[in-house]
C-alpha cells in the first residue's frame, strides 16, 4: 500500500554551508509537513549501514566519508505522494542534470555532493525513517 511519507537528510555539504533554512522553507513551502527532524552525525557504521546497497559501487568509500563528516538534518515528511513529489522537488542525482528550481539544481555542488536525500520507495521510506527516528520522535 502506498504512504504519503518519505525520508530525507540534509547533507553535510548543505549544513556545512549555512542552507538548513532556505531548504527547510522550499520542503514546507512545496506543501510537506514535518513528521520528524533532528541534527544528528551518522558514524561509518551508520552510514555504510545505510548506504549498503551501494555497497560494490565505485563511490561506496567517498560517500561514507562524506555523509560522516558533519552533521545533517534528518526528517520524515508527510504528503499525499510523499515519494515521488519529493524526489520531483529535489531534482536529478546529479545537479548538471537537475530542472531549475529543485534543491539540487540550487544547491548541490556535484553528483557525489549534492546537498540532500531523498527515499526513492514506500519501502525504503519507513527503513529509512526507522533507521534514523524512534517511534516517540514521530509526530
Ligand atoms: P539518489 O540520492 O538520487 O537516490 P543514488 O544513485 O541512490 O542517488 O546514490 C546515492 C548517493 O550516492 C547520491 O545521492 C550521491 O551522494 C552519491 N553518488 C551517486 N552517484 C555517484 C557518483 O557517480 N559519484 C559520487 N557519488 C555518487
Ligand atoms: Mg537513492
Amino acid at each position: 500500500m502506498a504512504t504519503n511519507r518519505t525520508f530525507t537528510m540534509l547533507k553535510p555539504d548543505a549544513v556545512e554551508k549555512g542552507h538548513i533554512g532556505a531548504i527547510l522553507e522550499k520542503i514546507t513551502a512545496s506543501g510537506f509537513r514535518i513528521v520528524a527532524m533532528k541534527l544528528t552525525q551518522m558514524t561509518t557504521e551508520d552510514a555504510k549501514a545505510f548506504y549498503a546497497v551501494h555497497a560494490e559501487r565505485p563511490f561506496y568509500g567517498e560517500l561514507v566519508e562524506y555523509m560522516t563528516r558533519g552533521p545533517i538534518v534528518a526528517a520524515i515528511l508527510e504528503k499525499d505522494n510523499a515519494v515521488e513529489d519529493f524526489r520531483t522537488l529535489i531534482g536529478a542525482t546529479n545537479p548538471a542534470d537537475a530542472a531549475e528550481g529543485t534543491i539540487r539544481k540550487l544547491y548541490a555542488a556535484s553528483i557525489g555532493e549534492n546537498a540532500v536525500h531523498g527515499s526513492d520507495s514506500d519501502e525504503n521510506a519507513a527503513i529509512e525513517g526507522a533507521f534514523h527516528f524512534a517511534g516517540r520522535e514521530m509526530f
